[in-house]
């Protein structure tokens, strides 16, 4: 008999962690790295797997009791199986213990998770230490049993706490996007194994397996974690009448999937202003005319769009956080300004870059600006050209419109949607007077940009807009 001391490793900086559940009992033959008990804190659910194959002697915790690094969760005897003591006695377990910095990082339920966003849990798996714990021969082994944090949140875990998987498959299963509480078990005991999760996910492809209804039906619709959507509709539309069926272009399927993910993660709230550019754009048209006249062909042609990089750069300096990306727990500030434009293309909508547009005049933004767009709808623009973006605008004021509400363009924070100008009567405190509108709507992602900073940053643009000596200030 040789019995092993399994404990609760380093678990970062939880203490007084409940256990919610037991995964085994006293008497079941479990192989190392099955998962003994779940913990969860209120960032995220921690399975502590055995280090060793053995037999189950005895459990040291009930669900409920609170634990924290060192506490004596089993005694397993590992009597002929492969312990990983090696021959002087000394036990050895390899830790994956996940930071909790990573436990939020890590994409949740998101099939289509930005890789940025995965990266900062991978590293953090990467770079974890092996937990190595002395024993003395003869006497029990003091193991601290590898911690494989399975980084899903308590609602998550609500709704998976059927389902019995080891931390490396419920890994497996996030990273594909795919909820475990959906997946059938074939393992012993209905485990799932990775071979179930990778059949869930053939039968979600062909149709064959959908989604199936969760709590979040009985909660009035509210997701709680991952995405429970209907499987998109399969319609036999020439049964209603005559179609034509065209492949959708490269780009539309590349920019569909990076809006849809957009769209669904990002809490964006969109904030519209009104900017009066009725002096700028008769300083624009006549700035215009006279290059026209004294034949300066190297002059180019200044847009408003040119005018509107320059303000959102101002802006974006005044108030930093609209130059950010998230980056897990953190907010990854700027200290370049490349802003991207959308551009419509015959293939699609393409958003080339304007490197350090801070450091450009506005003849330079509008004739690099007109240059990107041409290459864009040429199908002439390199990835570099874009790459790197920290802001976006996207102006159909050449096209109409009066507001739309743009999609934020991850890892940016912000996107501002510029539409037709138009003169508009204006009350100046004695008479209305006709003034030119430029419709501003500004979507900012909620999680680093408030309603007030976000009126802030617009009613600042508009002033800009109105009056550009004031970037001067
Ligand atoms: N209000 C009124 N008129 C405007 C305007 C505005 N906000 N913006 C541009 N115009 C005018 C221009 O002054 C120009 O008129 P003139 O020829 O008389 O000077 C005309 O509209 C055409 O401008 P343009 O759109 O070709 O040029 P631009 O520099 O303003 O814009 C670009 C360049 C690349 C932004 C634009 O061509 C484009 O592709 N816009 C569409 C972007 C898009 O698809 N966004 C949606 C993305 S989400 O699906």
């Amino acid at each position: 008999m040789s019995i092993v001391e399994v404990k609760v490793p380093d678990i970062g900086d939880f203490k007084d962690v409940p256990i919610i559940e037991l995964l085994v009992k006293v008497g079941d033959t479990v192989k190392a790295e099955d998962s003994l008990i779940t913990l969860e804190s209120d960032k995220a659910t921690m399975d502590v797997p055995s280090p060793v194959s053995g037999v189950v002697t005895e459990l040291k915790v009930k669900v409920g009791d609170k634990v924290a690094e060192g506490t004596l969760v089993a005694l397993i005897d590992s009597a002929g199986a492969a312990t990983g003591v090696d021959a002087g006695g000394t036990a050895t377990a390899t830790a994956t213990a996940v930071p909790a910095a990573a436990i939020a990082a890590a994409p949740i339920a998101a099939p289509t998770a930005a890789p940025a966003a995965a990266t900062p849990a991978a590293a953090a798996v990467a770079t974890s230490a092996s937990a190595v714990a002395d024993s003395r021969p003869g006497d029990a082994e003091l193991i601290s049993a590898p911690s494989r944090v399975s980084m899903l949140t308590p609602a998550e875990r609500l709704i998976g706490q059927a389902a019995h998987a080891s931390p490396s498959v419920r890994r497996f299963a996030r990273e594909l996007g795919v909820d475990v509480a959906k997946v059938a078990g074939s393992g012993p005991k209905g485990r799932i194994m990775h071979s179930d999760v990778q059949a869930f996910v053939k039968g979600v492809l062909t149709g064959a397996a959908s989604p199936a209804p969760t709590l979040a039906g009985s909660l009035g619709g509210a997701s709680l974690g991952g995405l429970d959507l209907l499987p998109w509709p399969k319609i036999d539309f020439a049964k209603f009448g005559e179609i034509d069926v065209q492949p959708l272009s490269r780009i539309k399927k590349i920019s569909g999937a990076n809006l849809s993910r957009n769209w669904a993660m990002i809490p964006a709230v969109t904030y519209h202003e009104d900017a009066d550019i009725t002096e700028l754009e008769a300083f624009r048209v006549q700035i215009n005319k006279e290059n026209e006249k004294s034949g300066d062909k190297s002059a180019a042609k200044l847009t408003m769009l040119a005018f509107l990089i320059k303000a959102c750069v101002k802006a974006m300096q005044k108030y930093p956080e609209f130059n950010a990306s998230i980056d897990g727990d953190n907010l990854v500030l700027k200290k370049y300004f490349h802003i991207g434009f959308a551009a419509d293309t015959p293939n699609g909508l393409m958003v080339p870059v304007i490197k350090n547009a801070d450091c450009k005049g506005v003849f330079e933004l509008a004739r690099e600006s007109g240059e990107l767009a041409r290459q864009a709808r040429e199908g002439k623009l390199k990835p570099a050209d874009m790459q790197g973006a920290c802001f976006t605008i996207s102006s159909v004021g050449g096209i109409g419109g009066t507001y739309f509400a743009p999609i934020v363009n991850a890892p940016e924070v912000a996107i501002l949607g510029v539409s037709k100008s138009a003169m508009k009567p204006v009350w100046d405190g004695k008479a209305f007077v006709p003034r030119l509108t430029l419709p501003l709507s500004l979507t900012a992602d909620h999680r680093v940009i408030d309603g007030a900073l976000a009126t802030r940053f617009n009613v600042y643009l508009a002033q800009l807009m109105a009056d550009l000596r004031r970037s001067m200030l």
